[in-house]
């Protein structure tokens, strides 16, 4: 298996960029947790951010057009859309340089993925177009406080009123949430408890500026501190029926239909992370002595490097196949899910074997894997923990789809 031409390039400039742009400021906003907007905003411009978005709709694009700017980055690839692999690829090669940043990019592409493949050709205009045109940011909001594994709990509400919808709903962990130009919400439309879920959700489109839209503070997390997360109040919002994507009661299997799509780069970014530790780890056991030797030479440290190797390599074996059946058109539940999973458990191992490799230094902030490690445990928590992964990989109505 080899990499095409056009993947090599977009991988190599996404790794230039890691290199140069990322790295060199991920402690500074780790630190600080302030909002890389100035990253994010170059990363647009090289077209890193929003990849999968349909050229059709960034043809109409204002000033620099879409595929001109795909082009600045990889000459050849004018007129062609980027497939999930190749968001992929990329997506590896950000979180290599900073999995908080490279999760800021992604959270776009979980926003923007119900409206790629739910919305119609007016939302999709509206609301991608301006994607291409401006480094806007979306969101997607579908937990809640009290709901999150069991996204069919979810409280929050939209009850029609005239020629739309009320909306009230109190978000919470959402990704972007105090950044974002519109949000995709998922909400209950209808109120009896017997109603199936794939029958009584429903997926809007939310613009950030609509009165009763409130980001709250921003939340102190463990890791991943240069993504924006936020709880995000919906009170009294009227939502246009426009706005309503696919139909009334779709919203629960366009959300779910959105992971398919988006858990391949999450574990994409997961093996980025856990190769960033291995590389750290085997640079610093070629050069630390004791014993009068090389670390690397004593079997046992030497031994947690070739571990680490063996999980980064499946994983990324794993996410290739979720996205070339993303590609390919066929149903990936399955497969996202194990590469979602198993990226996450290789990420966290990579990156506590890299502290313990470091021995004193690996507990300590001056040196880069103390913020690998406290990075990676997010990776079995978001986008569906490592619990809920197994349960979808155990029911038999996903492992018969391919
Ligand atoms: N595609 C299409 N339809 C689906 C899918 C799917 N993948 N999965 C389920 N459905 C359908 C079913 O077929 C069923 O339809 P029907 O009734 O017609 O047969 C209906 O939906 C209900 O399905 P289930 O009975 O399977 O529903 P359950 O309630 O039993 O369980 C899950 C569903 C799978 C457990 C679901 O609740 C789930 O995925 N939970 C995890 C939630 C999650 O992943 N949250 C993540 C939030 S977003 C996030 O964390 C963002 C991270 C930061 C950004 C990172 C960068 C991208
Ligand atoms: P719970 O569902 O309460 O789970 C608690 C524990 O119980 C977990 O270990 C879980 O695996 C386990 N558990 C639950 N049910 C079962 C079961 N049936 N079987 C076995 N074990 C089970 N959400 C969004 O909608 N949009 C976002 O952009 C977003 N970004 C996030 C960013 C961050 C940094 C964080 C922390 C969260 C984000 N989330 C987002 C929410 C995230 O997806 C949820 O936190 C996650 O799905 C888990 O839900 P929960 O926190 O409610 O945990």
């Amino acid at each position: 298996m080899e990499l095409s031409p056009d993947q090599k390039q977009f991988q190599d400039v996404a790794r230039k960029f890691a290199r140069e742009e990322i790295i060199p400021r991920a402690a500074h906003y780790d630190q600080t947790g302030e909002y890389p907007r100035d990253i994010i905003e170059k990363a647009w411009k090289l077209g890193l951010v929003n990849t999968h978005i349909p050229t059709k709709y960034g043809e109409t694009c204002s000033g620099i057009k879409f595929d001109q700017r795909r082009n600045h980055v990889a000459e050849m690839l004018s007129g062609l859309g980027l497939g999930s692999f190749e968001t992929c690829l990329i997506e590896e090669e950000l979180a290599y340089g900073c999995s908080g940043i490279a999760t800021a990019v992604a959270a776009n592409s979980l926003g923007e993925a119900p409206v790629i493949y739910f919305g119609n050709d007016e939302q999709k205009k509206k609301y991608l177009t301006r994607m291409t045109q401006e480094p806007f940011i979306c969101a997607y909001c579908v937990t809640e406080a009290g709901a999150g594994s069991d996204v069919a709990g979810i409280k929050g509400k939209a009850e029609k009123k005239g020629d739309g919808y009320v909306l009230n709903a109190q978000k919470m962990w959402i990704t972007n949430g105090g950044q974002a130009n519109w949000y995709f919400v998922l909400a209950r439309t209808n109120p009896d408890p017997n109603v199936p879920a794939g029958k009584a959700f429903t997926g809007f489109v939310v613009e950030a500026d609509w009165p009763g839209v409130s980001p709250g503070r921003k939340e102190q997390n463990m890791g991943q501190r240069a993504s924006d997360t936020r709880g995000v109040s919906f009170e009294d919002v009227f939502v246009p029926k426009e706005n309503v994507l696919g139909e009334e009661g779709m919203g629960f299997k366009i959300a779910m239909g959105a992971f398919d799509v988006t858990r391949p780069p999450v574990a994409a970014a997961g093996v980025g992370l856990a190769q960033r530790a291995l590389d750290e780890a085997t640079a610093w056991a070629l050069q630390r002595k004791t014993f009068g030797t090389e670390i690397i030479n004593h079997q046992a440290v030497a031994f947690m490097l070739a571990e680490m190797a063996m999980g980064i390599e499946c994983a990324r074996m794993a996410w290739q196949r979720a996205a070339w059946e993303v590609d390919n058109g066929l149903r990936n539940t399955y497969f996202a899910a194990i590469a979602k999973a198993l990226a996450g458990d290789v990420a966290e191992k990579c990156a506590t074997n890299a502290v313990q490799i470091f021995g004193g230094a690996g507990f300590n902030s001056e040196y880069p894997v103390e913020k690998l490690m406290r990075d990676s445990k997010i990776f079995n928590i978001y986008e569906g923990t490592a619990q809920i992964q197994r349960m979808i990989i155990s029911r038999p109505t996903y492992y018969n789809t391919t």
